[in-house]
């Protein structure tokens, strides 16, 4: 299937969605905001998703808000940055942190401005060893967004992340898996293959359960340990009575792979 901005292609369990912009370097329109969340919007609905990949189209993976489309401060109708936060990145970044399935962002190139927070927004970061992270934020005179102020600080410490907003430099990926900040940095030609493997081993994973511990380690981040203690009981319960959990331990004692479906119930 094929969007405008945002290319979509299922198969075995794994929904690849790729910015596709890339003589704008995937720089994100509203037009590519609709698609991109009408896209996660159906694979969090669809049974036969059981994992999302992320990735840019050419040479970046993106460069955040297109500037173009934000005019001038002149032009009420689109000078208004609040507004775009509020209808177009806060609700993908929450649609992302929230997705009942585990999403990876396959970091091809620069990922820069709400570029970068959003794949930072996924669960599983992955980035070629040329690609970079660049708060570009401050070159223009803004503020970081998209949930970067949340998550650079979790991820690096606050020293760490004023450095990243302050000086808006270029972040490697290397130095990004040193610090952190992504799971890990892959080397350019093998970034594909890499992020296939590890799709294809989550789109046989026991799918309910990941979204379970997603929500968990979200949570912890408000949590007091006594009240995290007190959600991981609750999930377990969901959990240890879903179908792939009884497939699971019934694998284990039988001394075979188990079989998981992805299924709630
Ligand atoms: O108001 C609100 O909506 C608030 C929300 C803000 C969210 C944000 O994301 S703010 C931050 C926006 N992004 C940036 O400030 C980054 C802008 N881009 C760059 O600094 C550079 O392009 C890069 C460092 C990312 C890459 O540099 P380079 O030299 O490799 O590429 P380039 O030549 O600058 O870009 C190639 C083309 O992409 C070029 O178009 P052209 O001249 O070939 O037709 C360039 O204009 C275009 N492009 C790159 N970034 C953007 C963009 N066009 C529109 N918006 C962009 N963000």
């Amino acid at each position: 299937m094929r969007g405008k901005t945002v290319l979509i292609a299922e198969s075995g369990g794994i929904t690849r969605l790729t910015l596709n912009r890339p003589d704008k370097l995937n720089a994100f329109t509203m037009e590519m905001h609709g698609e991109l969340r009408a896209a996660l919007e159906a694979a969090n609905a669809s049974p036969d998703c059981r994992v999302v990949v992320l990735t840019g189209a050419g040479r970046a993976f993106s460069a955040g808000q297109d500037l173009a489309e934000v005019g001038g401060p002149t032009d009420p109708a689109t000078s208004d940055a609040g507004s775009r936060l509020e209808s177009a990145y806060n609700p993908l970044i929450r649609l992302i942190a929230s997705l009942e399935k585990p999403v990876i962002c396959a970091v091809n190139g620069i990922a820069a401005g709400a570029g970068a927070n959003v794949a930072l927004a996924c669960d599983l970061v992955f980035a070629a060893r040329s690609a970079s992270f660049l708060q570009a934020f401050a070159r223009i005179g803004l503020v970081p967004d998209s949930g970067g102020t949340w998550t650079l600080p979790r991820l690096v410490g606050p020293a760490r992340a004023r450095g990243l907003a302050m000086l808006a430099e270029p972040l490697s990926a290397e130095k990004a898996e040193a610090w952190g900040l992504i799971w890990k940095a892959v080397d350019d030609d093998k970034l594909e293959a890499e992020v296939s493997a590890v799709a294809g081993k989550l789109a046989a994973a026991a799918t309910y359960g990941l979204a379970l511990s997603k929500q968990a380690i979200a949570a912890s981040s408000t949590n007091t340990l006594a009240r995290q203690l007190d959600l991981e009981r609750d999930l377990q319960r969901l959990a240890a009575a879903s179908p792939d959990a009884r497939e699971g331990i019934g694998a284990f004692l039988e001394k075979r792979p188990p079989r998981f479906t992805g299924r709630k119930s």
